[in-house]
C-alpha cells in the first residue's frame, strides 16, 4: 500500500477548516467531517453492526477531538431495508451495539449522526421477497432498468407505489428510528434525501408518476421528504435533524441536471427548510452531494477516477438557506476546490473514499500530508481487511508507505 502521488497535498492549517463551528446542539472543532459511507460489515440476519469491528473503525475515525461523523446509511425498518450486510437502528439488538460504537466516538470528543435509510427502488428486490417484503417506490411500475423490471417479474414482487396508510407507517418507522439513535447516544440524524433512495424517488418526475396529493406538482412530489422533517422535528428537536440532498446525481436513474428543473424542486425543498428555520425550528445542516459526472462516486464497485466537475453548481443553496451547509464531493482529488469552498464561513467540507483509506485525515489535510490510497474492491464485504486496517501517517512511515 501507499500514499496517493497524482496530486500534490496542500495545508488547510491557516483556512476557514479549523475554525469551530456550531452545528445543531454540538460545536465541532474543524469543518472537516466523515459523510455517510456504508461498508457492508452488519451481520445477517438482524443488520446488527458488528461493534468490535465498527467500533474501532469509527474510534480510528474519531480521534481527532471535535470531528463530526455521519454512519453509514442506516435502515430505519425491515421494509426499508434490503441489503444483508447494510445495518439497521429499528431493534433493541442493533441500539444496543450503536451504544458502543457512539461510546467510542463521545470518549474521543466527536460528535455522531445517523444516517436514516430507506431505500425503495434500490432495496435488493430478492432479498424483499425472500423476506416477505415490499418492492416500494413511489409509483407502481415505474423500474429503474430493464434489469430490476425483469428480476422484480421473477421473483414476483413487483415495484409498488406505496398507499397513503403505508406513507404514515414509515413516518412512523423514521421516528423510531431517530428516537432510537438518540437513545443511542446519537448527536442528531442526516434524513437521506439523495442518491435516488426512496424519498429521491419522491422528489423526482421520473419515478414519481402519483397523481395523488404526493406526486404532480413539486409541492407534492416534496410532501413526504417535508412530513419525514416535520414528524423528526417534532420527535426529537430541530437542532438533532438535518438532510442530504443531490440535485445533479442521476445514480439510481434520478434526473440529475438532465432536468433543468431539479433544481427548482430542491430549492422549493430548501425554501420550506429555511421558513422552518426562521420560525424558530432550524435545521442543524443541509447536505448537499457535489455536482460530479463521475456517479460512481456514490458508491462504487470500480475504481473512482475523478473527472471534472459538471457544467451546475450548489451556490444557490446559499441564496436561500441561512444555517450550516455540509458538502462532499472529489474534494479530496480537489484541494483548491475545497479551499474555494470554504471560504464560505457556514460551510463544511466532506471527503468519502479518503477517509474510508485515512483515518488521520483531518491531522494530514492540516499539515499538508499525503493520503493512503483506497482499496476500492474492499469498500464493500464482511472482512476486517480494507475496514480496519488503514494506518496512521506515523504507522504508515513505520510501514514503508511511500
Ligand atoms: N452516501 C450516502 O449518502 N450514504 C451512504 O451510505 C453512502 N455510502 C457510500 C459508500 C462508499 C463505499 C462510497 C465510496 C460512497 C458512499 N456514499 C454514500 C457517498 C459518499 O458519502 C460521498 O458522497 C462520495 O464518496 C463522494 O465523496 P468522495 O469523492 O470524497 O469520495
Amino acid at each position: 500500500m501507499s500514499f496517493v502521488s497524482t496530486y500534490k497535498p496542500v495545508s488547510f492549517k491557516d483556512t476557514n477548516m479549523f475554525k469551530p463551528l456550531k452545528v445543531g446542539n454540538t460545536e465541532v472543532l474543524h469543518r472537516v467531517f466523515m459523510p455517510p459511507l456504508t461498508r457492508m460489515r452488519a451481520q445477517h440476519p438482524g443488520n446488527v453492526p458488528t461493534s468490535e469491528w465498527a467500533a474501532k473503525y469509527y474510534d480510528q475515525r474519531s480521534k481527532r477531538p471535535g470531528s463530526m461523523l455521519i454512519t453509514e446509511g442506516t435502515f430505519i425498518s425491515p421494509q426499508a431495508g434490503g441489503y444483508d450486510h447494510a445495518p439497521g437502528i429499528w431493534s433493541d439488538a442493533q441500539v444496543a451495539e450503536w451504544k458502543k460504537i457512539f461510546a467510542k466516538i463521545h470518549e474521543n470528543k466527536s460528535f455522531v449522526w445517523v444516517q436514516m435509510w430507506n431505500l425503495g427502488r434500490q432495496a435488493g428486490v430478492r432479498e424483499m421477497a425472500r423476506d416477505g417484503l415490499r418492492y416500494d417506490s413511489a409509483s407502481d411500475g415505474v423500474y429503474m432498468d430493464e434489469e430490476s423490471e425483469k428480476l422484480s417479474l421473477e421473483v414476483k414482487n413487483p415495484q409498488h407505489g406505496l398507499t397513503e396508510d403505508e406513507i404514515k407507517q414509515y413516518i412512523k418507522e423514521y421516528i423510531h428510528a431517530a428516537k432510537n439513535s438518540i437513545e443511542a447516544g446519537a448527536d442528531g440524524v442526516e434524513i437521506h434525501g439523495a442518491h435516488g433512495y426512496l424519498l429521491n424517488q419522491f422528489l423526482d418526475p421520473l419515478s414519481n408518476k402519483r397523481t395523488d396529493k404526493y406526486g404532480g406538482s413539486i409541492e407534492n412530489r416534496a410532501r413526504f421528504t417535508l412530513e419525514v422533517v416535520d414528524a423528526l422535528i417534532d420527535a426529537i428537536g430541530a437542532e438533532k435533524v438535518a438532510i442530504r440532498l443531490s440535485p445533479y446525481h442521476t445514480y439510481g436513474t434520478m434526473s440529475g441536471s438532465k432536468d433543468p428543473c431539479t433544481i427548482a424542486t430542491m430549492a422549493y425543498v430548501i425554501g420550506e427548510l429555511e421558513k422552518r428555520r426562521r420560525a424558530g425550528k432550524p435545521l442543524a445542516y443541509i447536505h448537499m452531494t457535489e455536482p460530479l459526472i463521475n456517479d460512481n462516486s456514490t458508491g462504487p464497485v470500480t475504481e473512482v477516477v475523478p473527472k471534472k466537475h459538471e457544467e451546475g453548481t450548489n451556490e444557490f443553496i446559499f441564496s436561500i438557506w441561512k444555517g450550516p451547509v455540509l458538502r462532499t464531493g472529489e474534494l479530496g482529488e480537489n484541494p483548491t476546490l475545497a479551499a474555494k469552498l470554504l471560504e464560505n464561513d457556514r460551510t463544511m467540507v466532506g471527503y468519502g473514499r479518503y477517509y474510508i483509506s485515512t483515518p488521520d485525515i483531518v491531522d494530514r489535510l492540516e499539515k499538508g500530508l499525503p493520503f493512503n490510497n483506497y482499496r476500492y474492491k474492499l469498500f464493500y464485504g464482511q472482512t476486517a481487511e480494507g475496514y480496519i486496517d488503514y494506518p496512521t501517517y506515523d504507522e504508515a512511515i513505520k510501514l514503508g508507505y511511500k
